[in-house]
């Protein structure tokens, strides 16, 4: 393992945050990101997500007069992937506003600022990309909240965080940057008996066979490594997290990504996303999963 200068200027407790080659590569990705399919749909509202949208779009976006019917299918993707948000918050349990919340892989901040509004409670963020952590800090202040909600240059396999310091942790589309099992025993030791973990994730479907061209596709375009479905389960199981709910959501992101198609923001990598739920050699899944270590 080697590390270059810069990172070993940027330490959390003695380590530097970026600690392989693969790790600077997906860093170097994201602080250079700034595709519109992300931006455009953030200034609709100020909510910046880094995931995709569940549910099914209104067809009449399609219909609005062609000099308004680009906003009109933005605003419609973007409320998609609020929703999705919603749908990972409405799984968080009792959460009381003294509670501390980790966002593990926060991106630009959406999920995190959508989770203090619902719960009021204190939220951390952490991401090896320096650009969104400033970012997302950047909105913090802007929406007046920068002393409940903070985002962190940190790595999620190794926060820095105290010890049993947070009630829930989640990821939303994250994990298919990490080892599962590095990443699950951090999260066993950041949560307490009682904690909880939300998970959505795109895993392939390692039960008819193994990667499908489509799911390499999807690898090669972000610069992941998509977990096949039976790792989350063993990976969980290792660290004392029993999955409590598991949502098979791949029905209801097709649409998302057969507007998204159609959109002038698509990136290209509509069809793989397609191809791979269609086929079913890929899920999109949510997983709460209970700690019941000590
Ligand atoms: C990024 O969301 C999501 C990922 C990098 C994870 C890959 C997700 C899987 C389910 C495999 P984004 O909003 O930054 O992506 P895009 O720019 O394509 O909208
Ligand atoms: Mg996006």
């Amino acid at each position: 393992m080697t590390t270059t200068r810069q990172d070993t200027a940027s330490l959390v407790a003695g380590q530097p945050v970026l600690r392989t080659a693969y790790q600077q590569s997906v860093a170097a990705y994201w602080n250079a990101e700034r595709d519109p399919v992300n931006l455009r749909l953030g200034e609709v509202d100020g909510f910046y997500h880094h995931h995709y949208g569940v549910g099914g779009y209104d067809a009449s976006v399609l219909e609005v007069p062609a000099e308004l019917r680009d906003q009109a299918i933005i605003a419609e993707m973007h409320r998609l992937e609020s929703a999705q948000t919603d749908l990972l918050l409405d799984h968080f349990g009792v959460v009381q506003p003294g509670d501390r919340l980790l966002d593990a892989g926060s991106g630009r901040g959406g999920t995190s600022f959508m989770a203090n509004l619902r719960f009021g409670c204190a939220v951390d963020g952490v991401s090896i990309s320096e650009a969104q952590v400033q970012f997302a800090n950047d909105q913090a202040g802007a929406r007046g909240v920068a002393d409940r909600v903070r985002f962190h240059y940190r790595n999620m396999l190794d926060t820095g965080f105290a010890t049993r310091s947070r009630q829930v942790i989640w990821t939303n589309e994250t994990t298919m940057y990490v080892d599962l099992h590095e990443l699950y025993r951090e999260f066993a030791r950041l949560v307490g008996g009682g904690g909880r973990y939300v998970c959505i994730t795109g895993c392939s479907n390692d039960v008819t066979g193994g990667r499908s061209k489509a799911v390499s596709q999807i690898d090669q375009h972000y610069t992941c490594n998509i977990h096949p479905r039976s790792e989350y389960f063993r990976a969980l199981a290792a660290n004392d997290f029993v999955p409590i709910t598991v949502i098979d959501l791949t029905r209801d992101t097709i649409p998302y990504w057969e507007l998204r198609a159609r959109s002038s923001v698509a990136t290209g990598i509509e069809d793989a996303f397609l191809t791979a739920y269609r086929e079913g050699s890929f899920h999109y899944l949510l997983i709460v999963a209970d700690y019941i270590g000590w």
